[in-house]
């Protein structure tokens, strides 16, 4: 087992990995810039290395002032979080060539998964449903038109090297191919530096629905079930809950089956997420791979009552996973706060916080690294916390965050928590009948 774990990360993800190895007796060095001097996992972690100044291109992404602090502290073990380097194929492989374990996936399954229109061939090949469309990268605009002519209008053109909607158009009819073709590679080509584009079926009003899944050095893999992620704002991810709303038994069987047969094809080590897209008759389709932890774990820990954090840690150090799968026995959601402005199209709004009531009390979980007279610094995303409410079934949850909503008080800064706070008395919320489009009639009152 490792003896002491540098996390190259900050904010709440940084205190969850040092909670976790702390309870392991691992040793903790965390990293910081010049901006994060008086942030809490600073303060938790056993030794703290100043890594540069505030911004993330010179500090928790320049992998050479990273890899010095893990030698001088001689640290055995990285825990990227989620974001920064944490798909970054070149950083894992520049751990291993220093003897550090990276904690996380290997360089050539970081590329694998990264590449979009490799990661959906491998899917097929494993057996997982994946949208009908263009087998792999489309050549030039006339195989984009023919491919759209077999397919069938409306299409979905999307970025081999993208993600998360990131040189991404649906185009319904033929006359807007050629412009969207355009614009797309242009913007995945500024973005990437990689203009491949494939093309799908463009599946209408679809949800987000994540299996997340934990392989080992074994070959084994598991599934801890779902989780809906549909609530999202220009792809940020808002809210998340599982148990789905829109999950049956036999849908959850399938997809979690579809899940560990992609894991173990791949012979896939840690924590891993298989996003699908669902339509309104319940297929579902592989839409992307993710191979990192992810923000919206803790609600699958509450379910299933399971330690992702300490999982990663041990499938890293070799242990063999139990094998056996995972389904909730609870209902959990998460509410994503950020310090931005819902009333003014949530706009950042970074600044000292000089009021932090945090909510509490049964079957509430709040994970964040802010406290009262702490500064949010605009170098970073906006995320400050994480409130999570578990209870028995979806409207105690529900009631549950609203009491804790209610109880929340931040200020000093402007935060979405009123946003969420509607959220939760909106009826096809509560009615758990939202899809992907949901927040584009969203208006706050
Ligand atoms: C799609 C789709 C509809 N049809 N693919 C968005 C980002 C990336 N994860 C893939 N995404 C989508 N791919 C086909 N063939 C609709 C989306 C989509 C979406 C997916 C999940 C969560 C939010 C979304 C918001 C807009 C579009």
């Amino acid at each position: 087992m490792f003896k002491k774990i540098l996390i190259a990360n900050r904010g709440e993800i940084a205190m969850r990995v040092i909670r976790t190895c702390r309870e392991m007796g691992i040793k903790t060095v965390s990293v910081y810039s010049t901006a994060d001097r008086d942030s809490l996992h600073v303060r938790f972690a056993d030794e703290a290395v100043c890594i540069g100044p505030p911004s993330s291109t010179d500090s928790y992404l320049k992998i050479p002032n990273i890899i010095a602090a893990a030698e001088i502290t001689n640290a055995d073990a990285i825990h990227p979080g989620y974001g920064f380097l944490s798909e970054n194929a070149r950083f894992s492989k520049i751990c291993a060539e220093h003897g550090i374990k990276f904690i996380g996936a290997s360089p050539e399954m970081i590329d694998r998964m990264g590449d979009k229109a490799t990661a959906k061939a491998t899917m097929k090949k494993a057996g997982v449903p994946t949208v009908p469309g263009s087998e792999g990268i489309l050549k030039d605009f006339e195989d984009a038109k023919k491919t759209a002519k077999k397919i069938g209008y409306p299409v979905m053109l999307k970025a081999t090297a993208g993600g998360g909607g990131k040189g991404m158009r649906a185009i319904w009819k033929e006359e807007n191919l050629q412009k969207a073709w355009e614009s797309a590679r242009q913007e995945s080509k500024a973005a990437f530096g990689n203009d491949g584009m494939y093309m799908e079926k463009l599946i209408e009003e679809p949800r987000h629905i994540e299996i997340q899944i934990v392989g080992d050095s074994t070959g084994k893999a598991c599934h801890l079930s779902e989780r809906d992620c549909s609530v999202q704002r220009r792809h940020q991810k808002l809210t998340e809950e599982t148990p789905s709303p829109f999950m049956t038994d036999e849908l959850r069987e399938k997809m979690g089956d579809a899940a560990v047969k992609a894991a173990e094809f791949i012979k896939y080590e840690g924590a891993g997420t298989i996003e699908f897209l669902v339509d309104k008759h319940r297929n579902f389709y592989f839409m992307e791979m993710n191979t990192r932890i992810q923000v919206e774990h803790p609600i699958t820990e509450q379910v299933i009552d399971y330690d992702l954090i300490r999982e990663q840690i041990k499938v890293a150090a070799g242990i063999p996973i139990s094998g056996r799968n995972y389904y909730p026995k609870l209902h959990s959601i998460e509410c994503r706060i950020n310090a931005e402005d819902p009333y003014n199209d949530f706009r950042p709004s970074p600044g000292k916080v000089t009021t932090f009531h945090a909510p509490g009390g049964h079957g509430v979980r709040l994970d964040t690294n802010v406290y009262a007279g702490y500064v949010i610094p605009p170098y970073y995303d906006s995320m400050i916390a994480k409130l999570i409410t578990t209870a028995q079934t979806r409207e105690e949850a529900i009631n549950k965050m609203k009491r804790a909503l209610d109880e929340f008080v931040v200020e000093g800064v402007k935060t979405t928590i009123p946003f969420h706070r509607q959220l939760m008395d909106h009826p096809d919320y509560v009615e758990g009948n939202y899809t992907t489009k949901f927040m584009e009639d969203f208006k706050m009152k």
